[in-house]
């Protein structure tokens, strides 16, 4: 019997490699298309990753580049105009099956369903970003796999506040020792432990590693397959070869009991 209930997981850098040839380019589409000349290189866009939000991530570039509008612009309306012309180009590119899963992600929910263990997403894009992305990689009907879809602007404060994990718990109805989150980056694991999900799984990739992940008791470079193995950096997985359901009831025994000791 597997002690928990209900796997959380972010999306992009999470389940699927999303930011330096998907966001950026569509970001970088937008801004020609409104005839401006900024362009996000890789190194600069991965800087500009630590803000969380796309709307945010472009006003932290306009005040880190002292970026001045007329006075008779309205910054708010100029920044949603920009973000909606680059969710534009995002999908688009989504839509062609652009971007895959990481390696493991669809075993692992393919499992979790079979064992009727619930899924849920807890992420900062938006809701149609998370729709197009699930409909575009080889699995008729994946969105109907995930109970609780929580996404983009339906918190006040975006990663690193815990609040987007928060509402993911409530809507599942479930405590944060019941289940176990899947994220990429260090505003990612700070969200999930403040929000006390402490059975919490790293996976890393070009722009996240290295990164500090608080507590998070288990981080790796990817999900693995079986005769695939990730690369395990912090944790281990027992007498798995990857990340699979008995690998994640064991980190969830670990880390409760480890609890129930304190
Ligand atoms: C990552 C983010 C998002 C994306 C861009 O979200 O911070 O803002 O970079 O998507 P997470 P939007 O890792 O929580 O999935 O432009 O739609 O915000
Ligand atoms: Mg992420």
């Amino acid at each position: 019997m597997l002690g928990f209930k209900a796997l959380i997981f972010d999306v992009d850098g999470t389940v699927a490699d999303t930011e330096r040839d998907g966001h950026r380019p569509a970001f970088n589409a937008a801004f020609a298309e409104a005839g401006l000349d900024w362009h996000w290189d890789p190194p600069l866009y991965g800087e500009l990753l630590a803000v969380t939000g796309g709307k945010e991530r472009i006003r932290f570039f306009m005040e880190r580049e002292g970026i001045q509008l007329d006075l008779e612009q309205d910054a708010d309306a100029f920044i949603a105009d920009l973000h909606r012309r680059k969710t534009r180009h995002y999908l688009a590119m989504l839509s062609e099956g652009a971007i895959p899963l990481r390696p493991g992600v669809l075993r692992l929910w393919r499992e979790a369903r079979e064992a009727g263990i619930r899924l849920a997403i807890a992420t900062t894009t938006t809701p149609e970003n998370v729709a197009e992305l699930l409909a575009h990689v080889g699995e008729r009907g994946l969105a109907g796999w995930f109970d609780v879809i929580a996404a983009g602007d339906v918190v006040p404060a975006k990663k690193p506040a815990p609040d987007i994990f928060q509402l993911a718990l409530d809507r599942l109805g479930l405590a944060p020792s019941d289940c176990i989150a899947f994220e990429d980056s260090d505003n990612g694991a700070r969200a999930a432990l403040d929000a006390g999900l402490r059975a919490l799984v790293i996976t890393t990739n070009a722009y996240t590693v290295g990164q500090d992940f608080g507590d998070a008791p288990l981080i790796l470079d990817q999900l693995g397959e079986p005769g695939a193995s990730p690369r395990v950096l912090v944790g281990d997985l027992g007498e798995s070869d990857c990340v699979d359901l008995n690998a994640l009831d064991r980190l969830h025994r670990q880390v409760n009991r480890g609890a129930e000791a304190l």
